[in-house]
């Protein structure tokens, strides 16, 4: 926990597969803050801006991930967690201890959003966004990766939280619009005073 910390922050995890979307997404309108893992570190590689950057852009190349810690302390550095506003969180928590770390330094987060999309569509996406870590034999490592370690981990960390699913497998427009309403029922479930906020299961529906 920071020293002078005065509140948690806000924060709703944003889950998902490789080329799931959640960057995309993350770049249209939204009310709310921002912050993508995957942008903040192709930004401290492009800008050489740590000790550590060539090791994380080799780590990436090759479909790795970044070590926890090395996760976990570029991101308390970040200043959206001083605000009170809304914060999406995209690509963060990867795995269990990052989400042990996170807990500890900033409480639990307000809901967990998991965009869902069959990995034949995930390899598709990401051929044709061809990122430098987009080569094939690198996409194959990172669907292993994701199917193997990061979903199992990712399916215990919502099991804690209060979580909702989004087919990804639709227009960029329709899981836009999907997640807007999502964020608004968060967000007011959350200000309201009437209704209790649970802190595991999934049975909160914007649908409801
Ligand atoms: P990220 O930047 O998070 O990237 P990603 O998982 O590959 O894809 P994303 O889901 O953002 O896909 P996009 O919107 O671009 O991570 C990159 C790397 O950073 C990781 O591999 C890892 O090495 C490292 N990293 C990040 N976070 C970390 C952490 N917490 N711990 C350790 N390491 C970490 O979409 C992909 C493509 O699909 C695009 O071309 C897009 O146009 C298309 N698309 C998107 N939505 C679509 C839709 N609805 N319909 C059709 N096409 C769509």
């Amino acid at each position: 926990m920071r020293l002078f910390q005065r509140f948690l922050p806000r924060v709703v995890f944003l889950m998902g597969g490789p080329g799931s979307g959640k960057s995309v997404l993350a770049r249209k309108s939204l009310q709310c803050i921002h912050v993508s893992t995957g942008s903040l570190l192709r930004q401290v590689v492009s800008q050489n801006t740590h000790p550590q950057a060539s090791y994380f852009a080799k780590l990436m190349r090759d479909g790795d991930l970044v070590p926890d810690q090395h996760m976990m302390d570029l991101l308390k550095q970040h200043k959206a967690f001083e605000s009170d506003k809304l914060i999406l969180l995209d690509g963060f928590p990867r795995t269990l201890p990052q989400f042990d770390m996170y807990r500890q330094c900033f409480g639990k987060p307000l809901a967990v959003i998991d965009l869902q999309l069959p990995r034949s569509e995930m390899y598709k996406r990401l051929v044709s966004r061809g990122r430098a870590d987009d080569l094939p034999e690198t996409i194959e490592r990172r669907l292993n990766k994701y199917f193997n370690e990061i979903l199992p981990d990712a399916e215990r960390i919502k099991a804690e939280c209060i979580s909702f699913d989004i087919n990804a497998n639709a227009s960029p427009e329709v899981v836009h619009a999907n997640l807007l309403q999502h964020l608004a029922f968060i967000e007011d479930v959350a200000t309201s005073k009437s209704l209790p906020l649970k802190q595991t299961g999934n049975y909160f529906s914007p649908h409801a």
